[in-house]
């Protein structure tokens, strides 16, 4: 007896609700974000990530109106909240840094920084040994380094290359023209201009890296992203009403700057790239490049010294329930 088929190959089968079952998943698992904030003291780092999340977050040292002044951050703070948009649920976690680059001797400052970030991914590889592993790991993972540079520097400083180097090996790292309100609009061309020329220059690698997955569509956004690189910002949570409307922004003695106007600084480019087009493709590419990097190089390291001490045992490899991470080095 032969079996008929009940359907024709061009019957619906209903395979195309895969995105829709996705999105239900990812809904509700909701979606962890980290982003850590580096540079100078003073920039505005406090200041802008207050900006970009509005009324969402307050920030590492517990200051919640918008009206008082942020203070000067001195240690390593990550800050978490839940955040929840048209059912998405965003754990937003901002890791706030201590200032540097105003002392005499800057030599080494990076290193608290980068071993946040590797120790993330250790603590994430730890679990993911496990041999029994979570259903999903918290990600603590550091997705975007936003790195602050002053304006009054008016081009990279050799300490900014240093650190710029060591960040984009384990980070995907967005480069910020902050305070960009002290410059004036022709002064900021020069600038902008003059630091895209030394990052190429210095070959510092800066996400979004070039990739041949990417659609042209995505091609085209990237560049367009690379030609504002380094993103002239003004931060601000001060908001005031000027001829009948609303603004957030800054007077000054020659005028107000509206922060989320893209005439006046490149806040609104900036937010909707870290938020609105490349929030998915920053996590990724965190898993795919960075976390992979430090993923290899860890086991590699575990099974070299398990040869090693297998050698000086003068036995086969011994089998171990659960390898150990190393502590982080920097
Ligand atoms: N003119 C101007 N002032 C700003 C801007 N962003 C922040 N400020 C001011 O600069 C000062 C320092 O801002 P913070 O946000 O605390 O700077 P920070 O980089 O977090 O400083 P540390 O925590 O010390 O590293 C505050 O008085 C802010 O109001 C800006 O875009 N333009
Ligand atoms: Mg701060």
């Amino acid at each position: 007896m032969s079996l008929q088929p009940t359907t024709t190959i061009n019957d619906y089968v209903g395979f195309d609700t895969v995105s829709k079952q996705m999105e239900r998943k990812f809904l509700k698992r909701g979606l962890n974000f980290n982003v850590i904030l580096v540079g100078e003291s003073g920039m505005g780092k406090t200041t802008l990530v207050n900006t970009i999340f509005a009324g969402h977050l307050v920030d590492s040292n517990g200051r919640k109106a918008a009206q008082e002044q942020p203070r000067k951050t001195t240690e390593i703070v990550p800050t978490t909240q839940v955040i929840e948009e048209n059912g998405v649920r965003l754990k937003l976690t901002i890791v706030d840094t201590p200032g540097f680059g105003d002392q005499t001797n800057n030599e080494g400052c990076w290193i608290p920084v980068i071993k946040y970030i590797k120790d993330q991914h250790a603590a994430y590889l730890e679990r993911e040994l496990k041999p029994q592993r979570e259903r999903s790991i918290n990600d603590s993972r550091v997705h975007a380094c936003l790195y602050f540079l002053n304006p009054g520097s008016r081009s990279l400083r050799p300490i900014d290359i240093e650190v710029l180097r060591r960040l984009t090996e384990v980070v995907n790292v967005i480069p910020i023209l902050s305070k960009s309100d002290s410059i004036s609009l022709a002064e900021r061309a020069v600038i902008k201009k003059r630091i895209k020329e030394e990052l190429a220059q210095h070959r510092i690698n800066l996400y979004p890296y070039p990739s041949e997955e990417d659609l042209d569509e995505d091609t085209a956004m990237n560049a367009h992203i690379k030609e504002l690189i380094p993103f002239a910002v003004v931060g601000s949570e001060n908001v005031f009403t000027e001829n009948g409307v609303t603004i957030r922004g800054r007077r000054h003695a020659w005028g107000t700057i509206n922060v989320d106007d893209e005439e006046h600084c490149d806040f609104v480019h900036l937010r909707d790239f870290i938020l609105r087009t490349h929030m998915y493709d920053l996590i990724e590419i965190t898993a795919q490049r960075h976390y992979e990097t430090f993923r290899t190089q860890q086991l590699r390291q575990i099974k070299e010294l398990r040869a090693a001490q297998a050698q000086a045992q003068g036995i086969a490899q011994p089998m171990q329930s659960q390898p150990m991470i190393q502590k982080q080095q920097v």
